[in-house]
């Protein structure tokens, strides 16, 4: 029997989720898909799992899943991989972006959405034939790189298998408070047009979604309150009328299990919707609320409205349904004030918990685009491509004062003032989540003191006064 092995790498630092057993549902459907040709698969989450380069000695062909910044990690180990003479298959959203950089690492690479593309792929590796004929497919040959053009969306995500999360056999499955988590997607695409993120080039702008009946099959099998569902689509209720239908599947089949999403702000004008989400279970929405700046929201194009962001809060909140707020800092429009402006925000809007990233530009990005073509891009090492360190020139910081800001706005919200708050409110869920937010806040510091130098000692080396220069630059355009 053939064998695969499937690889989601280590990132290369802390994120809100580490300590929680959330990997990426990519290679959770494509071992699946490879389970039922009957091939023998092996799947290695190295969050949660250590390599063992004896089982994977024993494979026939080794899939790498990667986002940017575990893009480093993912060719350290395709490398080894390939010197043990094993060829290596890659896939998810940066090798996607950066095809050509991925294949001096790896034999192949499918761009984009994968199933159908990896059973293109096997069925013609199978049978040792020409893979011009695979969609989405790059790879070398002769020395020369091929891309082969890309196939269609999948129309009918119905045809998908579900993720099945016993190809994972490590027993350390990081729990949340006891439950397990459950991910589960149940659309693709994205009709927006941020221009920071990675999704639409993945899976395009047409939204697509699976079926209730389909949908609710899979959630059958994780009824009990044991489990926590987190639905992992970039948009849960983009359909309202279908987000309606599943949630009053879910509220008739009696599940137990509480679940997150999530969502945009403007769903919550649909109070209907709001009512079932908390009958259904919903205990967090997370929201990208980004900024509070408008003309941060309009430069990114998150077609989003202040009023509507005020308006959600308060829906959610008397709903009772815990919202992390996600912010994004330093767009071009931000400064210290509108950074301190969505800090009080945050603060005044008693979310449950929150987040605030640096702006990242990934590849791939209209973001990224941009910045490179503004000469802006400062590293390009992409383990530090986690919305947590600055990489990138911002227009109205220094790059260690953009870094702080972001290290002030979580000593602002994780602190013990903020902790006390929310025990006398009554908050436990965000007491326990301040908590450990804290918590992750300190160890970053202590793992990434030599970035921080680095950035200090920039502040005092010429390569800041690109940042004078292309602030003057500004003002004169
Ligand atoms: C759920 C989610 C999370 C969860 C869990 C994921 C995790 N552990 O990494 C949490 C909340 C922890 C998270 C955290 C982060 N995330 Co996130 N996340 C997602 C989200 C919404 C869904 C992921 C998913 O399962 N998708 C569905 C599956 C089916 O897609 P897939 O895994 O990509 O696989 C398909 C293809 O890529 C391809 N494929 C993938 N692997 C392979 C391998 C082979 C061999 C082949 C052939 C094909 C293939 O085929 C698959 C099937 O079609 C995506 C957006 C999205 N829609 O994908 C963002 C996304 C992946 N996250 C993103 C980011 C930036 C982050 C963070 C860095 C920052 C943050 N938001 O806090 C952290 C980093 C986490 C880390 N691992 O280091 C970006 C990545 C951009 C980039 N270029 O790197 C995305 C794309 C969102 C965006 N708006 O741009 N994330």
């Amino acid at each position: 029997m053939s064998k695969i092995i499937f690889i989601e790498p280590q990132p290369p630092n802390l994120h809100y989720f580490s300590k929680f057993m959330t990997p990426r549902l990519g290679i959770f459907i494509l071992g699946s898909i490879m389970k039922k040709r009957g091939w023998e698969v092996e799947l290695f989450i190295e969050e949660v799992e250590k390599l063992d380069w004896n089982r994977i000695k024993s494979a026939d062909i080794v899939g790498i899943s990667s986002i940017t910044s575990t893009a480093p990690r993912a060719y350290k180990i395709a490398d080894k991989v390939r010197d043990m003479g094993i060829p290596v298959i890659m896939g998810g959203v940066h090798p996607t972006s950066l095809t050509e950089e991925a294949l001096e690492h790896s034999n192949f690479v499918i761009r984009g959405e994968g199933e159908d593309s990896l059973i293109a792929f096997i069925d013609t590796w199978e049978k040792k034939g020409d893979f011009s004929s695979v969609p989405n497919l790059s790879y070398k040959k002769n020395d020369k790189i091929v891309h082969n053009p890309a196939g269609n969306f999948i129309t009918n995500l119905d045809n998908i298998p579900f993720p099945d999360f016993s190809l994972f056999k490590s027993k350390d499955k990081k729990t949340l408070r006891g439950k397990t988590i459950i991910s589960i997607q149940t659309s693709r695409g994205c009709p927006f047009q941020c221009s920071f993120c990675s999704v639409t080039s993945m899976f395009g702008r047409k939204y697509r979604f699976r079926s209730v009946e389909n949908i609710i099959r899979e959630l059958r099998q994780y009824k009990s309150e044991k489990n926590f569902v987190f639905f992992y689509d970039d948009n849960f209720a983009a359909n309202l009328e279908q987000t309606k239908e599943l949630l009053n599947a879910m509220i008739r089949e009696k599940f137990k299990f509480k679940w997150s999403a999530q969502v945009r702000v403007n769903i919550a004008k649909d109070t209907e919707l709001v009512k079932l989400m908390k009958k259904a279970g919903c205990y967090t929405v997370f929201i990208g609320f980004e900024s509070v700046n408008p003309e941060s929201l309009s430069e990114m194009k998150k077609s989003q409205k202040i009023e509507d962001i005020v308006k959600a809060i308060k829906i959610f909140q008397n709903h009772n349904i815990h919202i992390h707020g996600m912010f994004i800092l330093g767009f071009d429009q931000d400064n210290w004030k509108t950074v301190k402006k969505t800090v009080q925000f945050a603060r005044r809007s008693r979310l449950t918990s929150f987040q605030f990233s640096i702006l990242t530009p990934f590849p791939g990005t209209e973001l990224y685009k941009k910045i490179k073509s503004d000469n802006r891009i400062l590293f390009d090492d992409w383990s530090l491509y986690d919305a947590h360190h600055v990489v990138f020139k911002p227009a109205n910081f220094s790059i260690s004062e953009l870094q702080y800001a972001q290290m002030y706005s979580h000593k602002k919200l994780y602190s013990t003032y903020e902790r006390i708050r929310k025990l006398i409110t009554g908050d436990r869920t965000g007491f326990r989540l301040n908590f450990y937010g804290h918590h992750l806040n300190r160890i970053w510091k202590k793992r990434n003191k030599t970035f921080l130098k680095v950035l200090d000692l920039l502040k005092h080396n010429k390569k800041a006064d690109f940042i004078i220069d292309y602030r003057e630059k500004i003002a004169l355009n």
